[in-house]
């Protein structure tokens, strides 16, 4: 820094700044993979704004050869006239200025970004460095930062542009001494741009990754339709039981709503809703006033239509919403999130504001679209009509844990009846499952062998999923009920452990697996209780030493580390499978709790389970060719 620049108002700059990088996870999270990507949301989220606040058409994100990211827009630049109170240029009063984001600039965001909503400082913070440009009043202006936010060359004005040409482009480098990993995912980029470009009809989003050859195009995504579009999108390889996507939307008091939806043949529900872009992956009162709107209408039309006689129940929520696609989009200037991962909007106003836009304009399509109605009151009350048989059949889940008969099928439990110690194995093949058995501890690890695959629950209605048996007796295993009555805390284990063979059965029975816990136990996988068992795959000997590694990585490491003639002797086996372990060898490697490695199975996981299995077994045929054509060198590494 040099010294005319040095004054009392930058110590307190400096000190903000190394605050964050004391403790980043109080201000991205994480610094992991997940943190170094959130600082492209932190920049993309302003330009984002800029849009919002109507000035931005065109966003351009780059990942450069270094692994930096550059992130360009078309809006009004950045102011670069001199702020009264800090005295230094608002750009540079932006990127160094904790929480300075909004308020500087004459309001000009109307919707502020990103969850956590920091913004450029934090991004600067973390950086190695960072260069913002800023084209306004026929001027480029440039400043650079480095080691966290140190101003090393102090604004000025580098070149001269056309009159009329404004925008912002930032480039950042993330130190690699706060983050674990320094390398971005381009798929990540690409399927959150892809959304965002989805949020915000009209707005065009382009993503390039540059490192592998710079004459790259990239991908861009400009969406006339925005979330009319999003639902077209997530609906294909589905089959709609109706063509058009209905779209609805309102605003009052500068908040804006809108709602998109369309049904296919499916028995699950598609809901996502954000704010102000942000997924509130617990929904709130946006997504309440939708459903509360939806499950009155419905009825109300069926009973004046006829189609819903007297006798007949009214429908249920969960009864309207199967096989529904929806995305619901909320744009609020004061938005309250709550809950412990603040993924539920609060603001009470706008269920009404959501319930309102919705019941109108929905009524007016059913009523619009008799054909279409009457598809979709009959599907809601095939559903009603499932979910009763479900009932029916869920009693003699309930009824089989009382008896002495062995209900619970091929399941060997243990001993314990504590919950927070007992850990239940899912094992693949009758097999494995005999030498998981034996080389248990049958105190606190109870075995469940699965014979052959376990039903599709993509394909079938929760009735029809009890009447599987592999399901049955999981649920009965698990203790927790299923459907209406599913209660977490009558959970039996602690951890369920999905333990499969690192082959393609294997991980299509884990796809299996994980979609059946997303689909009917998602609780489960969100308390985090469900984990995959990492099976090794070598075996390493020499001399007395046994040494069991999980992948060619971990072996290349572990035989480099080896002196020479060690090395020459080592005896390299690759583990067949599960089955072929003896109980020792099973539980040595991949059970007792001192050696094993288990991987937290997350929401994410099964989301990304459940793509895959949409492709693998959806009614399109088309998806299905393409991924098995795409994936099909390397089948065999399909890890969800
Ligand atoms: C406030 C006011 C003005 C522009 C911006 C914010 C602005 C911020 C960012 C951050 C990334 N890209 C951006 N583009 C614009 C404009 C005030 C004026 O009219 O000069």
């Amino acid at each position: 820094m040099n010294e005319e620049h040095y004054d009392a108002s930058d110590i307190q700059v400096l000190e903000g700044l190394e605050a964050v990088r004391k403790r980043p996870g109080m201000y991205i999270g994480t610094t992991d993979v997940k943190g170094l990507h959130h600082l492209v949301w932190e920049i993309v989220d302003n330009a984002i704004d800029e849009s919002l606040a109507g000035y931005c058409k065109n966003i351009e994100v780059i990942i450069n050869k270094d692994n930096s990211i550059t992130v360009k827009d078309d809006g009004r630049g950045i102011p670069v006239d001199i702020h009264p109170k800090t005295h230094m240029s608002t750009v540079e009063t932006v990127y160094t200025v904790l929480h300075a984001g909004g308020k500087f600039g004459g309001g000009g965001y109307k919707v502020s970004g990103g969850l956590h909503g920091v913004g450029a400082s934090v991004v600067n913070a973390l950086s190695k460095w960072v260069e913002v440009t800023v084209y306004k009043n026929g001027k480029i202006h440039f400043i650079r930062f480095e080691n966290g936010g140190h101003t090393v060359e102090p604004l000025k004005v580098i070149g001269e542009c056309e009159e009329n040409r404004t925008g912002t482009w930032v480039t950042f480098k993330p130190d690699s001494e706060i983050f674990d990993t320094d390398i971005y995912d381009y798929e990540t980029l690409k399927v959150r741009t892809r959304e965002l470009a989805f949020l915000n009809r009209g707005l065009k989003i382009t993503i390039r990754d540059d490192r592998d050859d710079e004459d790259t195009t990239g991908e861009t995504f400009i969406y006339e339709g925005g979330i009319s579009e999003y639902v077209r999108f997530i609906n294909q390889g589905k089959t709609p039981i109706h063509e058009d996507i209905i779209h609805l939307e309102g605003e009052e008091e500068n908040v804006f709503f809108e709602v998109a939806l369309q049904y296919n043949t499916g028995y699950n529900d598609n809901i996502y809703s954000f704010v102000n872009n942000i997924n509130t992956h617990d929904g709130g009162t946006h997504e309440d006033g939708v459903k509360r709107a939806l499950t009155r209408v419905i009825n109300s039309y069926a009973r004046k239509s006829g189609i819903l006689k007297e006798k007949d129940e009214s429908l249920t929520g969960d009864d309207v919403k199967e096989g529904i696609t929806m995305i619901i989009s909320c744009k609020h200037p004061n938005p309250q999130f709550e809950g412990q991962t603040k993924g539920r909007l609060g603001n009470s106003e706008v269920r009404k504001l959501a319930d309102n836009v919705f019941a109108e304009g929905f009524e007016k399509f059913l009523l619009e679209n008799p054909e279409e109605a009457k598809i979709i009151v009959n599907k809601a009350m095939l559903a009603c009509r499932a979910r009763n048989a479900a009932r029916k059949a869920r009693e003699i889940t309930r009824k089989s844990d009382l008896g002495p008969t062995n209900f619970f099928g091929k399941l060997s439990d243990c001993k314990s009846k504590d919950a927070k110690v007992s850990e239940i194995f899912i094992v693949e093949g009758d097999s494995a499952g005999g030498s998981a058995k034996k080389g248990r501890d049958s105190m606190t690890q109870a075995i469940l062998p699965l014979r052959g695959k376990i039903l599709n629950v993509e394909k079938a209605r929760l009735d029809r999923a009890l009447g599987n048996e592999e399901i049955r007796t999981i649920i009965t295993a698990f203790g927790t009920g299923i459907g209406e009555e599913f209660d977490l805390s009558k959970l039996r284990y602690d951890k369920i452990i999905i333990m499969t063979d690192a082959d393609v059965d294997g991980s299509h029975i884990r796809v299996l697996l994980l979609t059946l816990f997303y689909r009917f136990f998602k609780p489960i996988v969100e308390a985090g209780h469900v984990y995959a068992a990492q099976p090794p795959l070598y075996r390493i000997m020499h001399g007395k030493t046994r040494k069991y590694v999980l992948n060619d990585e971990e072996k290349d490491k572990y035989l480099a580390s080896l002196k020479p003639e060690v090395r020459a002797r080592a005896e390299v086996a690759r583990m067949k499978g599960l089955g072929e372990m003896d109980a020792e060898e099973l539980n040595e490697t991949t059970m007792d709790i001192e050696k094993r490695v288990l991987r937290k199975i997350t929401v994410d996981d099964c989301v990304a389970a459940d793509a895959i299995f949409e492709k693998l077994m959806g009614d399109e045929v088309e998806p299905r060719r393409d991924f098995i054509v795409e994936n099909a060198g390397y089948a065999i590494n399909i890890d969800v």
